[in-house]
């Protein structure tokens, strides 16, 4: 009899170790108690210097023509760019966020296949409060998704680095009607409710005395976060410095569906499905 009785990625299971004992991979074992225990796992991915420089100068190249497409006004914190969709023209970002070692180890945390349908490159830092992805991307069954943050060159406490609220994974899932919002029907009210959400979330770090994480990782290395992990970007000490990054959200194969919890209303069972735009190589 299967021990995961509700559904849930077997890594974020109080059943854990239980289940932990029947995995064979002893590499992927000890990265899967980082990510049950503290909610994201950081993976050497072994990328060759000239694959990352590729990525650097196709994005680099794109910008110039002014070809890009960005995320929305409202999760831009800087003048640096969110870049989307970067997949669709340039080959390299396709291969990263299809990777081989990143997705056998996904498909051995969720026991499903990964689904790449986001990518965001960045060339400063994101400065982004902190956040849980799964206020921005749902699936039912829950936590079915997982962030992937490849570090294109060295991150250091001066250049904007990601930071972690370790085991904030295992908070309460929130949506926007637990912040008694009704569910936005355009941007200026998902505007307005994001900002609502943000200050809730800085509330309950400050006045939890939660503790954050700056996690400086190399180039080539991967830090890898379950859904609900309070994540955000630090400010950057000095704006002559670049951070240049690649972030690949995953859904799964087995999902029944995926929704943008923006405009849904879960309590209600009324849920906005979003069709996933897969990167394909
Ligand atoms: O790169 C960052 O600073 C934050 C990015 C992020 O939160 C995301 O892509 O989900
Ligand atoms: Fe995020």
């Amino acid at each position: 009899m299967s021990l995961n009785l509700i559904n849930e990625p077997w890594f974020e299971s109080p059943f854990f170790y239980q289940i932990l004992k029947s995995k064979k991979n002893p590499n992927f074992k000890k990265l899967a108690i980082d990510m049950h225990e503290k909610g994201y796992c950081v993976l050497d991915l072994n990328l060759s210097d000239a694959f990352i420089d590729g990525i650097n100068n196709d994005i680099k190249k794109y910008l110039n023509l002014g070809k890009i497409k960005t995320n929305p006004k409202i999760y831009h914190y800087n003048k640096y760019p969110r870049i989307v969709e970067a997949w669709k023209y340039s080959k390299n970002v396709a291969k990263l966020a299809n990777n081989i070692t990143l997705k056998k180890f996904l498909k051995f945390l969720y026991d499903s296949k990964p689904l790449p349908f986001s990518t965001i490159n960045f060339i400063g830092g994101s400065e982004q409060p902190f956040h849980s992805d799964y206020i921005h991307f749902g699936s039912i069954p829950h936590k079915y998704l997982v962030g992937a943050w490849v570090a294109l060159e060295d991150t250091n406490s001066k250049n904007g680095p990601l930071t972690v609220v370790p085991g904030s994974h295992k908070f309460s899932l929130i949506d926007y009607q637990d912040l008694k919002r009704e569910q936005a029907t355009n941007m200026k009210e998902l505007e307005e409710n994001y900002r609502i959400y943000e200050e809730y979330v800085r509330n309950i770090i400050k006045y939890t005395k939660l503790e954050t994480k700056e996690l400086h990782i190399k180039k080539g290395q991967v830090i890898i976060w379950a859904a609900n992990l309070l994540h955000g970007g630090v400010k950057m000490k000095n704006h002559k410095l670049s951070r240049k990054s690649q972030v690949i959200h995953f859904h799964f194969s087995d999902n029944k569906i995926n929704y943008n919890p923006g405009f849904s209303n879960p309590k209600e069972g009324y849920y906005v499905e979003r069709k996933l735009d897969i990167v394909k190589l």
